[in-house]
């Protein structure tokens, strides 16, 4: 393949820690952000240190990407020969709290809706144009089964993830004219760090959330990208929802007896 660039946002853990690793041994150079350094440090090492992906150029950066000024000082900052993004990966996101709307914590409202929506925004508003520049580029935005169909006490993650799905499918009609490609992956129950930030800090409570069936792991939302970065070049993955064969619809998980 000839050298691409692929930017992820959030890769500092969960889907986008594996997103990174997997689209490292796939031979493209990676530019990962998110907000916590030592983190990134740690994938960097992990990347340079795996003979499949030794050759794998990485910038890492910290990044708000709720902060439009610092998305747009991030990428001025990249050197010139970073500029040129093939894939951008929108990952970067959160659930705060599950609650009934009208119990809600405003503070949860606003980071989800900063994150999820603002900040994927702002991520695409900054790299798309040179894609369309260039000709050439793919734009796959995580969603969440949360953004197909609602949950009890979900509402507000619901909302950010159900207007993903809709600037996913603008996105698509609005640059297939310029040659890009748009997908939206929305999956179900994945074990990664959502839930423990979902539940400020409390592990245990998370650690229910997957308990009694299968769930999804990182790996398997990155092994769909992969499968979505590697079609032919005229094929485009519109749109993938990949659940835990125990998760019938976005709220209901057949869980074993314990
Ligand atoms: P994790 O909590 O493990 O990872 C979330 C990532 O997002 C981290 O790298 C975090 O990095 C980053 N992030 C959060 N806020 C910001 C911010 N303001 N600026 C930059 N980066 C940020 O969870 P997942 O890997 O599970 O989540 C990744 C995406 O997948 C999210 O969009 C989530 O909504 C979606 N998703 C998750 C599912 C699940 O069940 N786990 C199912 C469906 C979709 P840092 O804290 O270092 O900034
Ligand atoms: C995360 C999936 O169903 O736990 O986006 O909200 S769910």
């Amino acid at each position: 393949m000839e050298k691409q660039i692929a930017l992820i946002t959030g890769a500092s853990s969960g889907i986008g820690y594996a997103t990174a690793l997997t689209l490292g041994k796939m031979g493209y150079d990676l530019i990962v952000v998110a907000r916590r350094m030592d983190r990134l440090e740690s994938l960097v090492q992990v990347l340079k240190t795996d003979p499949a992906s030794s050759n794998t150029r990485v910038h890492a950066a910290v990044l708000d990407v709720r902060s439009l000024k610092a998305v747009k000082a991030f990428y001025e900052a990249l050197p010139e020969d970073w500029k040129h993004i093939d894939v951008l990966v929108n990952n970067a996101g959160l659930a705060k709290g599950l609650s009934k709307f009208f119990d809600g914590d405003t503070d949860h409202w606003d980071q989800m809706i900063d994150t999820n929506v603002k900040g994927l925004l702002y991520v695409s508003r900054t790299v798309v144009p040179g894609m369309i520049a260039q000709g050439r580029g793919h734009v796959i935005n995580i969603g969440s089964i949360a953004g197909k169909e609602v949950y009890d006490n979900g509402n507000v993650y619901c909302g950010t993830k159900f207007a993903v799905d809709a600037i996913t499918k603008s996105m698509r009609l609005e640059l297939a004219v310029h040659g890009l490609k748009v997908t939206g992956i929305h999956p179900g129950a994945v074990e990664t760090e959502f839930s423990v930030v979902r539940f400020d800090g409390d592990v245990d409570r998370a650690k229910n959330v997957y308990k009694g069936y299968d769930n999804l792991v990182a790996q398997d939302v990155a092994d769909a990208i992969e499968f979505v970065l590697s079609r032919k070049p005229h094929v485009n993955i519109n749109d993938l929802v990949i659940m835990p064969q125990a998760q019938a619809v976005a709220g209901v998980i057949i869980r074993k007896e314990s």
